[in-house]
């Protein structure tokens, strides 16, 4: 009998026979997704009406399969009650047994779709989960991306249930801060826990009877004879805040207070940010291949974070300018850009930099050209090497946190973090492995073009190293209702041949935390603040809009009156582009409302040097041709500045227009939350992040991108609507502006990562976070699985 703690199955036991013997029908068809199953179950209930299957236990379940995997006579799936809770069953058709299976046999039959009878029983099997077994996990779906409050609040109840231990620890921890040879927070004159507890008292009484304006200059020295060091505050008021919140942790420990104190402590003056692959420039880049919203979010990021770092330097007293660096490869051929330079001033900080460091061939030449991301681990061991060197003169000695960005940086910051022994940050950006159908099971037919078996395996050995993992969203760890999260796509899969993987990441690790980014608020902001505009830069717009078909430019629009449908994107397979051309032009009524505007990519295939964006292009052309779309569709093939693209989403905005992001997958997003915050009424992809950074029909609209017409009767409906109903335009837009305004803001984030970094950084020096045996088994991963890959 099929048993399910979840569902009663038992009166269920023939119409489930109908139901798998229906899949089974399918000639060659091994692999149902969730969304096949679905559809397959409606048309049961169809077939079968009498059985009125809808609304039953059986429904619910039939609505968890993730995956069914079908070699006649078994049946094997795979279903999913919630974000990280999975189990596996098996079928056979014949006779009739239903049992639960362990998560490696089930993937083990999913080999044999790809290896037949060649699959080796004895395969490696990665699994992570024996290392945890005593390590602090959430349990509610809900707390899933909070686990930096998860864990202070367990570790601490654990660490302070023996006072003296707890006291000792905060002793010893504020002993080891230093910054340029200076001691910080307290010298040798207190000698131990107790003691610390005697000058405190003691030293509240003094800083009581001075001017609380008063600074370290004017008290410094008589606070030094007595133990403590800057650190503290700059002015008295703020020292004895920080003694005070001190000595109530002492007194009777709380999470939140040891959050609040330890975010005061000066740990962080030096930051190593790492983006090796693409064209990380600050002009003349997006849009290039490999180029997009990693390279803005981080080029935002670092202003937010050094004017936090400041801040907070500030506010303990110390006269110390932040120091920043982001680490690329330096491209000698780079075109129009400044890849080619060693080291670039980022705009608008004081003291941040991009460092770049080239590739080197084995035998040490320099390698002139950009290699697309697919193709970049062979380098990335040496670029490692030869970044710490370079890191280390930069900075004059360790960073004090290092990120990774995107599956090759983070793999370079763990590399790094590993051998500098630095806390390590990492941010995903997007992990291929959900973006591309079946990129693990069928990975030997993708090898050549995009090396999933390399970028996966560095994906896995980086997730389980960082010390503390940003993210953008919920979904991007834990999915939702009907979807996996990304990292949740990590917590089984199997490279068939290689290797399998049973429990590779857990959603509820505490290391996970959502800090969502922002859209730079200089550039995208609503439409409706005219005295921040660039009035200057329309006659610039209505020219590209416009103007006439050029070298750079197809389509040319013949009714300006229309409202325009706005979309901006690189013009890869993934986002989808080329489609919304052909939904477009499948629906004249559409075509009749409103006009579409669309810039990425080149006009000239030629000008392109990456296959997918050639395919792209020469399709676009295709359709505009096909659906006769010159009259309509506005096509702009160039690279536009930033203020100009900002200007554009409020121009778009001003005519009542959209914004549109087609997507066949979106990891966050970007080009949405710019478009919310100018106030555009936004239809983004279901699939990601913008699900969950729209509220559908409230802020924004969600899309399938697989129901292309339906998008297209969305789009024609809102513009009806909109005509009909006066103010609607404007109650989406202000919901949107409004979402954006409350969520996804760079102060927030700045705020928040500097929090984190602390926090880990203390729960790492008190306790095992680092987990000494998981790390072994990451360096044998990475020596006798990775290595071997990138060869
Ligand atoms: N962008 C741009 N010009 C283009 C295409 C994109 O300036 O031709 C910018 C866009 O404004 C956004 C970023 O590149 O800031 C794209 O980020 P997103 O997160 O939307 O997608 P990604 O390219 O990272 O997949
Ligand atoms: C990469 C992506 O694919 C986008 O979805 C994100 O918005 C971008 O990075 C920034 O994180």
């Amino acid at each position: 009998m099929m048993h399910n703690e979840n569902f009663n199955l038992e009166p269920y036991q023939s119409a489930l026979y109908s139901f798998f013997k229906m899949l089974l029908s399918e000639e060659n068809r091994h692999l149902y997704l969730h969304s096949d199953i679905v559809d397959r179950f409606e048309k049961l209930c169809e077939n079968h009406s009498e059985l009125e299957l809808k609304n039953t236990p059986m429904a619910s379940f039939i609505h968890t399969i993730q995956e069914a995997v079908v070699i006649d006579p078994w049946i094997y799936v795979s279903t999913r009650f919630g974000p990280g809770r999975w189990a596996f069953f098996r079928f056979h058709i014949e006779a009739l047994v239903q049992e639960s299976v362990q998560i490696g046999e089930f993937l083990q039959f999913k080999e044999q779709v790809v290896q037949r009878e060649h699959v080796d029983p004895w395969r490696l099997e990665i699994d992570f989960a024996p290392f945890q077994r005593d390590f602090p996990k959430l349990r509610e779906q809900r707390s899933i991306g909070r686990g930096v409050e998860f864990l202070n609040r367990h570790l601490s109840t654990r660490l302070f249930a023996d006072m003296r231990q707890g006291d000792n620890l905060i002793f010893n921890f504020l002993r080891v801060h230093q910054v340029e040879g200076q001691q910080l927070m307290l010298n040798d004159r207190i000698k131990n826990a107790s003691e610390l507890r005697e000058s405190l008292r003691k030293v509240d009484l003094l800083l009581a009877s001075k001017p609380q304006s008063h600074t370290w200059e004017n008290v410094g020295h008589e606070l030094q004879t007595m133990g403590f060091e800057r650190g503290w505050g700059r002015t008295v008021a703020q020292i004895r805040d920080t003694m005070n919140l001190l000595v109530d942790i002492l007194q009777a420990p709380d999470p939140s207070q040891l959050e609040q104190f330890l975010t005061r402590i000066p740990m962080i003056f030096k930051l190593a940010i790492l983006s090796p692959h693409g064209y990380f420039g600050q002009a003349n880049v997006f849009g290039l291949p490999d180029t997009g919203g990693q390279v803005v979010y981080i080029l935002d990021q670092v202003k937010a974070l050094e004017r936090e770092m400041r801040k907070r330097l500030d506010e303990s007293g110390l006269d110390l300018e932040p120091k920043i660096v982001v680490i690329t490869r330096l491209i000698p051929d780079s075109g129009k850009t400044t890849c080619h330079q060693p080291l670039e001033p980022i705009a608008g900080t004081k003291n941040a930099v991009i460092l770049r460091v080239p590739f080197r061939t084995e035998t040490g030449e320099i390698i002139p050209h950009w290699i697309s991301r697919f193709h970049i681990w062979p380098h990335l061991e040496r670029f490692t090497l030869d970044v710490e060197k370079e890191l280390l003169a930069e900075l004059g000695g360790r960073p004090d946190l290092i990120i990774g960005n995107y599956s090759d940086g983070n793999l370079v910051a763990t590399l790094l973090s590993q051998r500098l022994k630095v806390t390590q940050c990492i941010i995903a950006h997007a992990l291929e492995k959900t973006k591309y159908l079946y990129s693990d099971l069928y990975w030997q037919e993708n090898e050549a073009n995009y090396h999933f078996s390399a970028q996966f395996t560095a994906d896995l050995i980086s997730m389980n190293a960082a010390d503390f993992i940003i993210t953008s969203t919920y979904q991007e760890i834990a999915g939702g209702k009907n979807s996996v999260g990304q990292y949740e796509s990590y917590g089984a899969y199997t490279l068939p041949g290689l290797y399998r993987v049973v429990n590779g990441i857990d959603v509820f690790d505490p290391k996970f935390n959502i800090v969502s980014p922002g859209a730079d608020e200089t550039i995208y902001f609503p439409t409706t603040e005219t005295e921040r505009r660039f009035p200057a830069l329309i006659s610039d717009i209505e020219a590209l809009i416009y103007g006439q078909a050029s070298a750079e430019c197809r389509g040319e629009l013949v009714h300006s009156d229309k409202p325009l449908i706005f979309t901006m994107a690189r013009l890869d397979t993934i986002k989808n582009i080329s489609n919304l051309v052909e939904w477009y032009g499948r629906n004249p009524q559409l075509q009749e409302c409103a006009n579409l505007v669309i810039i990425g990519g080149h006009i000239d295939v030629q000008q392109s040097g990456d296959d997918e964006e050639r395919y792209q292009i020469q399709r676009m052309h295709d359709l505009m041709n096909h659906y006769q779309l010159d009259r309509c569709v506005r096509w702009l093939g160039k690279r536009l500045d930033k203020r100009l693209s900002g200007e554009i989403y409020r121009y778009i905005a001003d005519k009542k227009g959209v914004f549109i992001q087609p997507a066949l997958f979106e990891a966050f997003g970007l080009t949405v939350i710019e478009a919310m915050s100018s106030g555009l009424p936004t239809f983004a992809t279901i699939y990601g992040g913008p699900s969950e950074i729209i509220q559908d029909g409230i802020s924004g609209f969600h899309i399938d991108p697989n129901s292309g017409d339906k998008v297209a009767e969305q789009l024609l409906a809102f513009f009806q609507r909109c005509q009909s109903e006066s103010g609607y335009w404007e109650q989406i837009s202000h919901a949107a502006i409004a979402r954006i305004q409350s969520r996804y803001n760079w102060r927030l984030y700045a705020e928040r990562l500097m929090t984190l970094s602390r926090v880990y950084g203390f729960w790492k020096y008190a306790t095992n976070l680092e987990r000494a045996e998981t790390q072994r088994y990451l360096e044998m991963l990475y020596s006798l699985m990775y290595r071997q890959l990138v060869k």
